[in-house]
């Protein structure tokens, strides 16, 4: 199995000097904790045994030099460039991804801009990537989709094709609140496009429940316990929080002399990009604030703030960077001495060796993030103190605050909140120091990034395994197809029992729209033509709608999922057996209070059934309240005799004794029938399903988990079936 990583930019960035190529890996967290699982492929036991990389190499490159390129960079790399023009590129990055979705999904909703031509690209940018992956893609691979620049790429290629299809997002997922100020097009479409995968990954449970709560309100599509049914694929909404490399950062040898605590000048450690997200001006104006509180400390500390370049084409990340030149320059000014600069400040990225004898040379590190979906480098300072001393102040914004509890959390909002933490860091006992970072070492170094890549990777096999599998087994293929054709025509006997809604014809949004065209009333007519046949259409329906639509066609008809049948040739109805409808007396009452409850739920009253329909209703709002007017009519009629069915967004009291399972037992006794076909689509249709003698056909429309013992995938694909037994 080889495993396919599509992200943005590929972990190496290409660069032209004097005609002559040069490969840089490029930053961040997705490349480094990567990169690492990467490296220790083929020694663990996953499944994956090796993997290319696709993204963009950072740099447009010359039409003529790309097959070059490309090879280079597979050999090197194991890599597959994305090439991409700067101008499409400088649209997307630094338009829809950086300043749309970045600032508004870490809650910065006044950076953020809605900007329509930035959707367009972005749009556009998605379809080229599907386009590569689709080059180079082979059947047995998996696909691992990265991060918010691609939130619509699992959607494309599922259209396309059967391989897993997993998603990691790497940033936060915002709470449903802020994830609406997306245009209607785009705040639906990314959640369209990401339930496209089979596995859709978050650092945070907060972040998971966020995404499936905006799957719920726009997309109106429930979940049960993360996982949400698509006609072709099940999606799992799933929790992975993103470890690192423990050990590379825990025993990296890096010479002493560069990593010794000085005891006399006590060193605060801050590293991030420069994103206004990560609170790098709360933290300089927390750091000034502690020096004013603790004059005692002046001379004896110093914040080292390294600070990698990032996003410089970015306006908002322009004016950070100035007012973060300015503050270090405004504090240095104010406290520093001839022999102390309190804030010593790196706008650089360090090589790895020096940036790990930074993390063991401070006493203290710093990390304020406003935001952060995870923040990798908390847990490289834990990782990196061999000697277990030295203290992590951490925001409780970060996803990373959730496994580093032992840490000192902090709101970065509070500038005395930091200036106070940090007082109390610089005194905490060593003994204690070497307490937290022992508990919090042990955790980090059992989930590690190889444990969280692999958790991911194994949890998509295994649910894509699963879904397909018990959808296989089902699917009509061909071969089963021409068997049930081919013993339709060599029987004596037929009955072909068919739901009308969703399998005579689609389901429409509102009951009424659903009239049979033309067409499907002559081939319910041609198909009753044929001697041998009895045509049954069973609905959930009223008499009076069915008798409207279909009442001229000499078939069998029955209403209100079986209370009423109407036989061939008759023109009146009748029961099928003596029902009552006095319940409705109690249970009317009660759905009538809670339609006062929920807005744009409703009564529809039967002559032997109730239904409380809640589809165009506030789903959040319905979700919550259905379980109590279910256990609610559950304990009433457990004395009466009606029985509660919780359909598809309805809640119907029917008689007890009365489902489409007793209806077609009643069709079925008759006669003797050799050939049997039942055809539904509704939850109605189960008992139906589940009530079929051994040799009958049954027939699910729409890939779900079903009691028929087949499944086709659409509704033409139900009125093509018959239109086959029909010629
Ligand atoms: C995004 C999310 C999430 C930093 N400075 C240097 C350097 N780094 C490396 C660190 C670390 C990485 O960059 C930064 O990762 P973070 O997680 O802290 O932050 P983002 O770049 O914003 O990453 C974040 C992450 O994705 C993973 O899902 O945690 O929340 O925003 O690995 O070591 N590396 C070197 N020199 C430096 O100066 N060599």
């Amino acid at each position: 199995m080889r495993l396919l990583i599509v992200s943005n930019r590929l972990p190496v960035v290409v660069s032209k000097d004097n005609g002559e190529f040069t490969m840089t890996k490029s930053a961040g967290g997705l490349v480094s904790g990567m990169s690492d699982f990467l490296a220790g492929l083929g020694k663990n036991k996953s499944e994956i045994k090796e993997y290319v990389w696709m993204g963009w190499p950072g740099n447009s490159v010359e039409k003529e030099d790309e097959d070059h390129l490309r090879d280079r960079v597979r050999e090197e790399f194991n890599a597959s460039p994305v090439f991409l023009s700067k101008k499409l590129m400088d649209k997307v990055y630094l338009g829809f991804c950086n300043r749309t979705i970045w600032p508004l999904f870490h809650y910065f909703p006044n950076y953020a801009r809605f900007d329509l031509e930035f959707w367009e690209e972005y749009k556009r940018m998605n379809e080229i990537f599907r386009d590569e992956v689709l080059k180079e893609l082979r059947e047995d691979d998996i696909i691992w989709i990265h991060d918010y620049h691609l939130m619509l790429l699992p959607a494309l290629l599922r259209e396309k094709v059967q391989n897993p299809i997993g998603f990691f997002l790497h940033i936060p997922f915002p709470s449903y609140e802020m994830y609406r100020m997306l245009h209607k097009e785009s705040r639906t479409a990314i959640l369209e496009g990401l339930i496209g995968a089979d596995l859709v990954g978050f650092h945070t449970h907060d972040y998971t429940q966020h995404f499936l709560r905006c799957v719920l309100r726009i997309l109106g599509k429930e979940n049960h316990m993360g996982r949400i049914s698509m006609p072709d694929h099940t999606v799992e909404a799933e929790t992975f929080p993103m470890g690192i490399d423990f050990n590379k950062f825990n025993t990296m040898n890096v010479s002493p002399h560069i990593t010794t605590k000085n005891p006399k000048r006590k060193m605060v450690l801050s590293v991030d990009r420069l994103d206004y997200s990560k609170g790098i001006i709360n933290r300089l104006k927390g750091f000034e604030l502690f020096l004013e509180k603790n004059p005692e400390w002046i001379g004896k500390v110093y914040l080292n703030m390294i600070v990698v370049p990032s996003r410089t084409g970015v306006g908002s990340y322009k004016k950070i960077k100035s007012r973060l030149d300015e503050l270090v320059g405004q504090i240095n000014g104010n406290f520093g001495s001839m022999d102390w600069t309190p804030v010593i400040y790196q706008y650089t990225s360090l090589p790895h060796k020096q940036l790990i004898a930074q993390y063991r040379k401070s006493h203290v590190a710093l990390l304020t993030p406003l935001r952060d979906g995870m923040n990798l480098v908390a847990k490289e300072y834990i990782a990196s103190l061999r000697d277990q001393k030295g203290v992590l102040i951490l925001s409780e914004f970060t996803g990373a605050a959730k496994e580093l509890s032992e840490s000192v959390i902090i709101n970065p909002n509070n500038i005395d909140e930091i200036a106070d933490s940090i007082s109390e860091a610089l005194v905490i006992p060593v003994k204690d120091q070497i307490r937290r970072n022992k508990i919090m070492q042990k955790r980090l170094k059992r989930y590690d990034v190889t444990k969280w890549a692999n958790d991911f990777v194994n949890a998509l096999v295994e649910n894509t395994r699963v879904t397909r599998d018990s959808l296989s087994k089902k699917f009509l293929d061909p071969e089963l197809y021409k068997k049930l054709v081919s013993e339709y025509r060599g029987s004596k006997n037929r009955i072909v029992i068919v739901n009308y809604d969703g399998t005579l014809v689609p389901f429409t949004k509102y009951p009424a729209m659903a009239e049979p065209p033309d067409a499907l009333l002559g081939l319910l007519e041609t198909l009753d033509s044929q001697v041998k046949t009895d045509i049954v259409i069973i609905s959930g329906r009223g008499k009076d709608e069915l008798d409207e639509w279909l009442g001229e066609l000499p078939i069998n008809l029955t209403a209100e999922h079986g209370s009423w049948i109407r036989e061939a040739g008759r023109k009146e109805w009748r029961l099928l057996k003596p029902l009552s409808s006095e319940w409705k007396d109690e249970v009317i009452p009660i759905l009538e209070m809670y339609t006062d409850r929920l807005p744009g739920s409703f009564i529809q009253e039967r002559d032997y059934s109730v239904a409380w329909h809640y589809h165009r209703a506030d789903i959040e709002q319905a979700s919550q309240l259905v379980k109590e007017v279910n256990d609610h009519l559950l304990s009433i009629t457990t004395n009466i005799s009606a029985h509660v069915i919780h359909g598809s967004k309805v809640i119907e009291v029917s008689n007890s004794g009365i489902n489409k399972g007793e209806l077609a037992m009643h069709w079925l006794s008759r006669k003797e029938y050799d050939f049997i076909l039942a055809i539904g689509a509704g939850w109605s249709d189960e008992l139906l399903f589940q009530t079929m003698p051994e040799h009958a056909w049954s027939v699910k429309v729409g890939l779900s988990q079903t009691a028929a013992k087949y499944i086709i995938k659409e509704q033409k694909d139900a009125i093509s079936l018959l239109r086959k037994l029909g010629e």
